[in-house]
C-alpha cells in the first residue's frame, strides 16, 4: 500500500478487515489473535465513538492475513502500511528501503490516490496535481519496482488505484461521478506514465468508508461510518493471482495431454503384432501403467483447475464493472451486467 499521509489508508484496511472477516460468498480473511484484536478494537473506536486512528509513526506498520476458504489457506495477504512520507523520503532513509523490498516482492501494489485531492484537481484539470498527490514520485516508486521484477524476470504485480474518499469526489460542474472517475486514467496519463506501459494491469478502484463529518464530532463521525466497495480492491488483486495460475496450469496439461498422446502412439505400434507384444510385453506394461496414473493426476488437476475457475468467477463477480488499465488501454473490468459503484447515482 503506497500513499500519502492522511490519504486514508489506516481507515480503509480497518474497514476492509471488517468487512472480509466475516465470510464473502464462502471465503474470508483472518488475521492472528493480537492483530484481530487490534484492527477490531481500531473499527470499534471509529465506528461507535467516532474516534480516528492514530497517524503512523516511523515504523510500518505491518499485518499478515490469511484468505481462508473453507478452512483451507488460499493466500498470504501482507498489508503494510507505510508512513505516508515513506514515499518521499529519500532512498536511503529509514522507510525507503523496506518500501521498496516490499513492494518488489508483492503481488498487487495499491496505490492509494485521496479522493478529495483528485476532486480538487478535477475541478481545474489544465492546472497542476495537488502537490500531496505526489504523482512525480509514485511514478519513480512503481518504474523502480517493475523494472526490479523485469530484471529477475518474474512477472509483474498487478495495481489497484485506490481511490479513496470516494464520497468527496462529488460536485464537480458537469462531471458526475462515475464520470468523474473515468477521467482519472486522462489525468494520470502524463503524470504517471508507467501505469500505461505494456504488462500492466491497474484496476480503478474507488472506495469510501463514511463521510467523516467536517465538523470533527465524534457523534457524527461515528454516524457517518458505511463502507463502500472496500471488498473489491483484494478480491482483484486474488482474482490476478488466480488467472495467472489457470493459465500457467492449463498450459501444462494441454501438454500433459500432448505427451500422452505421443505415448499412446508408441504404445500402439509396439502393439501392433504378436510378435511385437511379445518383445515389448515388458515397456508396455510399464507404458500402461505410466499412462494410467498419469490420466488419473491429470482428472484430479483438472478437477483442481476447476475449483479454482470458479472461485475465479466469483471473485470477478465481486469486483464488479470498474474502469481497468490494461497496457495502456481503458477498459472495464467486467463489461456484463456488472455493477459499479457510482452507477446508479
Ligand atoms: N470523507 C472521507 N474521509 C475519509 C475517508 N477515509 C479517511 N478519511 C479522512 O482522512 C483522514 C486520514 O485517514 P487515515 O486512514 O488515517 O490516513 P493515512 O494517513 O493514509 O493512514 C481520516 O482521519 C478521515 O478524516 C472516507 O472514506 N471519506
Ligand atoms: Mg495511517
Amino acid at each position: 500500500m503506497l500513499g500519502w499521509t492522511h490519504s486514508g489508508k489506516t481507515v480503509f484496511l480497518l474497514a476492509m478487515y471488517a468487512a472480509l472477516n466475516q465470510s464473502i460468498d464462502g471465503y474470508y480473511l483472518s488475521a492472528d489473535q493480537d492483530t484481530d484484536l487490534d484492527l477490531r478494537e481500531a473499527w470499534e473506536d471509529l465506528t461507535e465513538l467516532g474516534t480516528l486512528p492514530l497517524p503512523n509513526s516511523e515504523v510500518p506498520q505491518s499485518y499478515d492475513f490469511s484468505l481462508v476458504e473453507n478452512l483451507e489457506t488460499l493466500a498470504e495477504v501482507n498489508v503494510t502500511d507505510f508512513r505516508g512520507s515513506a514515499v518521499r523520503a529519500r532512498t536511503d532513509s529509514k522507510d525507503a528501503k523496506p518500501l521498496l523490498d516490499r513492494l518488489i516482492e508483492s503481488d498487487s501494489i495499491y496505490v492509494v490516490l485521496d479522493g478529495q485531492l483528485l476532486r480538487d484537481w478535477l475541478v481545474d484539470p489544465s492546472g497542476p496535481p495537488p502537490r500531496d498527490l505526489h504523482l512525480a514520485k509514485t511514478n519513480d516508486v512503481l518504474l523502480r519496482t517493475l523494472r526490479a521484477r523485469q530484471d529477475a524476470k518474474r512477472e509483474l504485480p498487478s495495481i489497484v488505484l485506490l481511490i479513496t474518499k470516494m464520497d468527496l469526489l462529488t460536485g464537480i460542474p458537469g462531471l458526475p461521478r462515475p464520470a468523474a472517475l473515468r477521467k482519472v486514467p486522462e489525468l494520470l496519463e502524463e503524470r504517471v506514465p508507467v501505469l500505461f506501459t505494456p504488462g500492466v494491469t491497474a484496476l480503478l478502484c474507488p472506495v469510501s468508508v463514511g463521510t467523516f463529518d467536517e465538523s470533527g464530532d465524534p457523534r457524527s463521525i461515528a454516524d457517518s461510518i458505511k463502507p463502500v466497495g472496500v471488498a473489491r480492491p483484494l478480491a482483484f488483486s486474488l482474482r490476478h493471482i488466480h488467472d495467472r495460475y489457470i493459465a500457467r496450469e492449463s498450459a501444462r496439461l494441454r501438454g500433459q495431454e500432448l505427451a500422452h498422446v505421443a505415448v499412446e502412439t508408441r504404445l500402439d505400434d509396439q502393439r501392433s503384432s504378436i510378435l511385437r507384444r511379445f518383445y515389448n510385453r515388458k515397456s508396455i506394461r510399464i507404458a500402461e501403467e505410466l499412462i494410467r496414473s498419469g490420466q488419473q493426476r491429470l482428472r484430479n488437476d483438472t478437477e483442481e483447475l476447476r475449483g479454482v475457475v470458479s472461485m475465479a468467477d466469483r471473485l470477478r463477480a465481486q469486483v464488479g464493472n470498474l474502469p481497468v488499465l490494461r497496457d495502456g488501454k481503458l477498459g472495464w473490468y467486467l463489461s456484463a451486467n456488472g455493477h459499479g459503484y457510482g452507477d446508479d447515482e
